[in-house]
C-alpha cells in the first residue's frame, strides 16, 4: 500500500472546503440557488482520505452532506456546480439539485436523503460485486443519526453474513440535526455496534486525513480478500449547522472553537509546511489555484442554461 500524495490530499480537502464556501456565499445571494445547502465543513478528511483509498471501479454512495464526498472521488466542480444550480450541464441535467446527485461517471451511484436509506443499496452493490465476481467494493458514507434506523441494523447484518465487500463509513460529526448523539442513544462508540453482527469495526479520528487513509485502504484490502464487511467509525465535528438555514443555537460556541483548532486542513498544512513540502507561497499557489476553480465553476453553471421543459418527464422510472 502505498502513502497518497499528500499535497494532492490537502488540496482536495481544499477544493471541498472552498467549494462548499461558495455555495453558502451564493445562497444567501437572492435569486441563485434552490433551497437549502448542507455542507460538511470541518468534515473534508473523511471524503479526502477515503478515496484516497479507492480505486475508480469502486463504488459509493452518499447522503445528504455529499458535495465532499463526490469531489473526492473525482466528480468534476462544474458539473457539480451546474447541477447544483439546477442547470441542464449539470451532471443529472439540473433535476437532482444539491441533493441526490448521482455521477455513475465516477461510480458515485447514488446520493439519498432518507437517512440510513443508502445503507441497503450499499449492501446491495456489494451483493452485486460478489455475485458477479468483481473486483470492488462499496463505501457507503452515513452519519451517527442514521446508525440509529432500522435500515442500518438490517443491512450490517446481511451484509456480515454474506461476507460482502462494502465498508460502511459512519462519520460521527456528534449532531444529527438539533440533537447530540447522546441524546439520541446510549451507545458512545457506534463502531461498537458491529459487534453485533460478527463484523469487524474500527474507530478513527476523522480529522487526520493520513489515518481515514490507511483505514480505509486496509479495509478495502480485507474485503477484496474476501474478508468483508466492515464499520469504520471516524470521529469528526460539523463546525456549521445542520444546513445553511439552521441558526446552530444548540451548539455551544467553545465547542466549535475547539474543533476549529482541530481543523483537518491545517493540520496537514501544518505538517507539510514542517517537513518542506510546502512553503507559505506555494500554499498560496495552492489556494489561488483552488479558489480560481471555484470561480470558473460559478461561471460556467451561470452562464449554462435552464434544461427544456420538454425534458421534465424523461429520465425518470416510473
Ligand atoms: C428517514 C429520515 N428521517 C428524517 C429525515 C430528516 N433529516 C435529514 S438529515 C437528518 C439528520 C441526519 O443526521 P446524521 O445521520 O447524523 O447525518 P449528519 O446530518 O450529521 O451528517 C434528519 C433527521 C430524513 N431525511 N430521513
Amino acid at each position: 500500500m502505498e502513502n497518497p500524495n499528500q499535497v494532492v490530499l490537502l488540496e482536495t480537502m481544499l477544493l471541498i472546503r472552498r467549494f462548499e464556501e461558495k455555495l453558502e456565499a451564493l445562497s444567501k445571494e437572492p435569486g441563485k440557488l434552490h433551497g437549502m445547502m448542507i455542507v460538511c465543513t470541518g468534515q473534508e478528511a473523511v471524503a479526502a482520505g477515503v478515496s484516497a483509498a479507492l480505486e475508480p471501479q469502486d463504488v459509493i454512495i452518499s447522503n445528504h452532506r455529499s458535495h465532499g464526498h463526490l469531489i473526492a472521488k473525482g466528480a468534476e466542480i462544474n458539473l457539480l456546480m451546474a447541477e447544483i444550480y439546477g442547470k441542464r450541464t449539470g451532471y443529472n441535467k439540473g433535476k437532482s439539485g444539491t441533493l441526490h446527485i448521482a455521477v455513475p461517471e465516477v461510480n458515485a451511484l447514488c446520493t439519498t436523503t432518507v437517512v440510513g436509506g443508502g445503507i441497503p443499496i450499499a449492501v446491495g452493490t456489494a451483493f452485486a460485486a460478489q455475485y458477479e465476481n468483481k473486483d470492488f467494493v462499496t463505501v457507503c458514507y452515513f452519519g451517527n443519526g442514521a446508525a440509529d434506523e432500522g435500515s442500518f441494523h438490517e443491512a450490517l447484518n446481511l451484509a456480515a453474513l454474506w461476507n460482502l465487500p462494502v465498508i460502511f463509513v459512519c462519520e460521527n460529526n456528534v449532531y444529527s440535526g438539533a440533537q447530540r448523539q447522546e441524546e439520541h442513544t446510549r451507545v458512545k462508540d457506534l463502531a461498537d455496534r458491529a459487534a453485533a453482527y460478527g463484523m469487524a469495526s474500527q474507530i478513527v479520528d476523522g480529522n487526520d486525513v493520513q489515518r481515514v487513509y490507511e483505514a480505509t485502504a486496509e479495509a478495502r484490502e480485507k474485503c477484496l480478500a474476501g474478508d468483508g464487511p466492515i464499520l469504520l467509525e471516524f470521529k469528526t465535528y460539523r463546525w456549521g449547522g445542520h444546513s445553511t438555514t439552521d441558526h446552530q443555537v444548540y451548539q455551544p460556541k467553545e465547542e466549535i472553537e475547539q474543533w476549529k483548532q482541530r481543523c483537518p486542513i491545517e493540520k496537514l498544512k501544518k505538517e507539510l509546511l514542517g517537513a518542506g513540502v510546502l512553503t507559505e507561497a506555494t500554499w498560496q499557489q495552492l489556494n489561488e489555484g483552488v479558489m480560481k476553480q471555484v470561480e470558473q465553476s460559478v461561471q460556467f453553471a451561470e452562464e449554462s442554461p435552464w434544461p427544456d421543459v420538454t425534458e421534465a418527464l424523461e429520465d425518470i422510472f416510473a
